[in-house]
C-alpha cells in the first residue's frame, strides 16, 4: 500500500480534476461512472480475481500472469472438469465471477459424488442453478437440503414468523407465491434474515411456476464487493459492526467485513433492507457512509449475475457470500416459488464473525428480540 490512495480521505468525493499523469490505471476504469466516490477502487479488467490492480498497471509480467490464471480458471468453468464429468455433471457459468448452471442432477436422487461437486461449486460460485426439477416433492426438496446442512424453518431459526407461508405439516417449506391479486416480490437487495443473530447460511429456491416474462433474480458477489473497496476504507471497516433490524423489533450487530467460515474469504456484509447503522459512528456520518457503500455495491454489474427462471428451475445460494434481489416486473403474471432454508449446525460458524490476521474471531451480538431466535429444530 504505497499508492497515493493511502493519503486520501476515503469519505470525500474524489477530485475528478486530478491531472491525467497523476491518475492511476484504475482511475481510468471508473472515471466514466456516475458515482465517482473514492471508495471505488478496483473495478478493473481483473476485478473478479484477487489480483493487485496497482501492480497490474505497472508490472507487465504480473499482468500477464493474472491473465494466464484467469484464462485457466475460465477454461475450467466452461469445460467441465474430470471430477464433474465423473459425477455425471456438466456446467455453464452465468457470469465470469458468480453463478453457474449445473446440468445432469436429479434432486430427487442425487449421488454422493454429485452432492460433493454441488457443494464445491456452491462455495466457489456463491450461487448454483439447476433446471427441470419441477417433479420433486416437498419431502425430496427437504431431503436434498439435508445433504448439505440442517434445515431451518422458513426464516431460519424463528418458527413463528414463517407459519403463514408454509403448508400444514411442512414448516420447512416457505411458499413465495405471487399473482395478479396478491403481487409480491422480494425486490430489495439483501441476504436473508440478517436481523437475526443467527442468519440462515443459504437457501434452495424452486420455481413451481415461473412467469412467462420477468421475475428474474439478480445476485451480487459480496467477496468481490469487499475486495474492490479502497484499502483505506477496508481497514476502517474491518472489525467494525453494524446494527441490523426489522422495523425496530429484532436487532443484531454483525461485522461489516464477514469472514466465510468455510472458504476463509472476506465479504461485505451490510444491506439496505436490514442494516440500520454502523456502530461507533455519529448517526449522520454512518448514514452517509452506508449510502456511499450501497451506491457502490449496487451499481457494479461486473459483480452480478441474473437468473432467468423456467418452471422447475432451482437457485441455491450462499447468504454468507452473496446477496439477491427478485425483480418485480412480472405483474400480472403468476410466480410460484418454494424454498428450503439451510442453517448451520455449528453455532460458532453460524453467527457471523470477522477473523483477524491472528485467526481470532470477532462476533457481533444479539441486541433485542421479540421472537424466540434459537427455537430448537425438533425435526432437524
Ligand atoms: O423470489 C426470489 O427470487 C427470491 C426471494 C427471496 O428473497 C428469498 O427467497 O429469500
Ligand atoms: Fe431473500
Amino acid at each position: 500500500m504505497s499508492s497515493k490512495e493511502d493519503k486520501v480521505d476515503p469519505f470525500q468525493p474524489r477530485d475528478m480534476n486530478t491531472p491525467r499523469d497523476q491518475r492511476s490505471r484504475t482511475d481510468g476504469w471508473v472515471g466514466g461512472r456516475a458515482d465517482t466516490w473514492f471508495g471505488h477502487y478496483r473495478e478493473n479488467p481483473a476485478s473478479r480475481s484477487a489480483s493487485d490492480s496497482r501492480r497490474m498497471a505497472n508490472d507487465q509480467d504480473y499482468a500477464r500472469e493474472v491473465a494466464k490464471n484467469l484464462r485457466q480458471e475460465d477454461d475450467a468453468l466452461v469445460n467441465s472438469d474430470e471430477a464433474l464429468l465423473a459425477a455425471g455433471l456438466t456446467v455453464a457459468p452465468v457470469s465470469p465471477g458468480i453463478g453457474i448452471e449445473i446440468h445432469g442432477i436429479d434432486m430427487a436422487k442425487p449421488t454422493d459424488a454429485q452432492i460433493e461437486q454441488v457443494w464445491r461449486l456452491y462455495l466457489a460460485r456463491k450461487v448454483v442453478f439447476f433446471r427441470d426439477q419441477g417433479h420433486i416433492t416437498w419431502d425430496e426438496h427437504i431431503a436434498f437440503g439435508k445433504r448439505f446442512a440442517d434445515i431451518g424453518y422458513a426464516f431460519g431459526r424463528q418458527r413463528a414468523l414463517g407459519k403463514n407461508n408454509s403448508p400444514t405439516d411442512y414448516p420447512e417449506i416457505l411458499r413465495l407465491y405471487s399473482d395478479e391479486g396478491q403481487p409480491f416480490a422480494a425486490a430489495n437487495w439483501h441476504s436473508d434474515v440478517t436481523w437475526s443473530n443467527r442468519p440462515p447460511l443459504g437457501s434452495i429456491l424452486l420455481a413451481r411456476k415461473a412467469p412467462p416474462v420477468g421475475g428474474d433474480t439478480v445476485f451480487v458477489d459480496c467477496y468481490a464487493l469487499w475486495d474492490s473497496l479502497n484499502p483505506v476504507l477496508r481497514e476502517f471497516l474491518q472489525g467494525r459492526m453494524a446494527v441490523h433490524g426489522r422495523g425496530g423489533r429484532d436487532e443484531a450487530a454483525h461485522p461489516i467485513c464477514r469472514t466465510h467460515p468455510e472458504t476463509g474469504r472476506n465479504a461485505l456484509y451490510i444491506n439496505p433492507t436490514f442494516t440500520n447503522s454502523i456502530c461507533d459512528m455519529e448517526p449522520e456520518a454512518s448514514a452517509r457512509l452506508l449510502a456511499k457503500l450501497y451506491a457502490k455495491m449496487y451499481s457494479t454489474p461486473e459483480h452480478t449475475c441474473r437468473f432467468r427462471w423456467q418452471d422447475g428451475s432451482v437457485a441455491m445460494w450462499d447468504n454468507r457470500s452473496c446477496q439477491h434481489y427478485a425483480v418485480a416486473d412480472f405483474w400480472p403474471h403468476e410466480r410460484r416459488m418454494e424454498r428450503v432454508t439451510l442453517v448451520d449446525p455449528t453455532e460458532d460458524d453460524e453467527i457471523p464473525f470477522w477473523q483477524d490476521e491472528n485467526g481470532e474471531r470477532h462476533y457481533g451480538k444479539r441486541l433485542a428480540t421479540q421472537e424466540s431466535i434459537d427455537t430448537p429444530l425438533s425435526y432437524a
